[in-house]
């Protein structure tokens, strides 16, 4: 874990934040959890990063912001100074307006937001309703995500994607952090609850994006590393997808 400077304004560190020769380390948990989209974003970025795990979380914790990870430190190899910032959601969105993976213009820019955010919804509600449920309510749980939550977000997804040419994009014909989110998240998804919802043949534009990020040669690159298998087999040790 890095320190972060603190002696600093603020218009040095916006000079520092749009630098793209930084050095990033990325801190979170030996799992994919939350991540699979950001790691995959500093991972397709050809930035200079590394994933770090907390060595004593317990002890850690109270120096974070929020008292939660992911957390991303960036350092400026000139200055030295190192810039903190935590919370999934504007972490992603900083290195997909860094990084040109955000849409063209203002509007588009926030219809990325928009499919994203969704995404993150769905599942970050499989581990608030399911993951996180007592076990003696974990079925009842499992069946209100698997009767309501997840078919909702299929239907409304694959209406709008098909409506959209089904182009394999959420907003125009560029690569977007929202096609990213639901690549990553399909995985879990499908991990979740197999072809019951989600398959080729059922859901065609969802699979379209699924298919256009995971033909992404660095990517594919990173989902075949050893690293990337290492998360998935803790993941699914710990959690069962
Ligand atoms: N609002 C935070 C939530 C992140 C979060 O829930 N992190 C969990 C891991 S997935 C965590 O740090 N848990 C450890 C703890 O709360 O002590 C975000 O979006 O980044």
């Amino acid at each position: 874990m890095v320190a972060p400077s603190k002696d600093i304004s603020t218009e040095t560190m916006s000079q520092i934040a749009k630098s793209k020769d930084n050095k990033y380390e990325l801190l979170y948990f030996p799992f994919h959890g939350v991540l699979p989209a950001l790691r995959a974003m500093l991972a397709i970025s050809g930035a200079n990063y590394t994933f770090t795990h907390p060595v004593d979380w317990t002890k850690e914790k109270p120096s974070t912001p929020f008292g939660s990870l992911p957390i991303l430190y960036e350092t400026d190899p000139a200055s030295g100074h190192t810039l903190e910032l935590a919370e999934l959601s504007a972490i992603e969105c900083y290195l997909g307006d860094k990084y040109g993976w955000m849409g063209d213009n203002l509007w588009e820019r926030a219809q990325v937001q928009m499919y994203h955010s969704s995404t993150q919804a769905v599942f970050d509600k499989w581990v608030t309703t399911v993951v996180r449920a007592p076990k003696e309510h974990k079925a009842q749980m499992t069946d209100i995500y698997m009767e309501k939550i997840l078919p909702e977000w299929v239907e409304y997804h694959e209406k709008l994607l098909m409506g959209r040419g089904c182009n394999g994009h959420y907003v125009g014909d560029k690569f977007s952090i929202a096609d990213l989110k639901t690549a990553t998240t399909l995985d879990n998804l499908i991990s979740m609850s197999g072809d019951r919802f989600l398959s080729r043949e059922k859901t065609p534009a969802i699979f379209a994006v699924y298919d256009a990020v995971e033909k992404m040669p660095k990517y594919a690159a990173w989902k075949s590393s050893p690293e990337w298998k290492a998360y998935d087999e803790l993941n699914k040790k710990l959690f069962g997808f």
